[in-house]
């Protein structure tokens, strides 16, 4: 009978501890970083380059120049969110879009070319 309550007990144990761990890996936090752009078809292009892998929600702001990000810390850091965001072409407030990256955007989105916000 001793046994059968030991097994019981870690059997409880066990299930709690990975429901802790699998809670603690789903946790998200709200983030906010500048991306450069000038038009809709830069909102979505910057939205979808940041929806990478552990990314809950994306929302740039044309006017604020801001990038709301919902994601999960132990997935993905705001640094390859924000390098996936450069690699689409645009600048962040921490990263530096490639050359080529920038040189893809069509005439309309060249911001660093005079282009206004349009
Ligand atoms: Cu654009």
């Amino acid at each position: 009978m001793k046994t059968y309550l030991k097994i019981i007990v870690t059997v409880v144990f066990v299930g709690v501890m990975s429901f802790n761990a699998n809670a603690q890996n789903k946790k998200v936090e709200t983030i906010e970083f500048k991306v450069t752009g000038v038009c809709g078809m830069c909102e979505e292009r910057v939205e979808n380059a940041a929806l990478i892998k552990g990314v809950k929600m994306a929302e740039w702001d044309i006017k604020t120049q801001t990038m709301k990000v919902v994601y999960q810390p132990k997935k993905v850091s705001q640094e390859e969110i924000e390098k996936a965001v450069a690699g689409a072409g645009h600048d962040t407030e921490n990263q530096t879009a490639p050359e080529e990256a920038y040189k893809k955007l069509p005439a309309c989105c060249a911001y660093k070319d005079g282009v206004e916000v349009h």
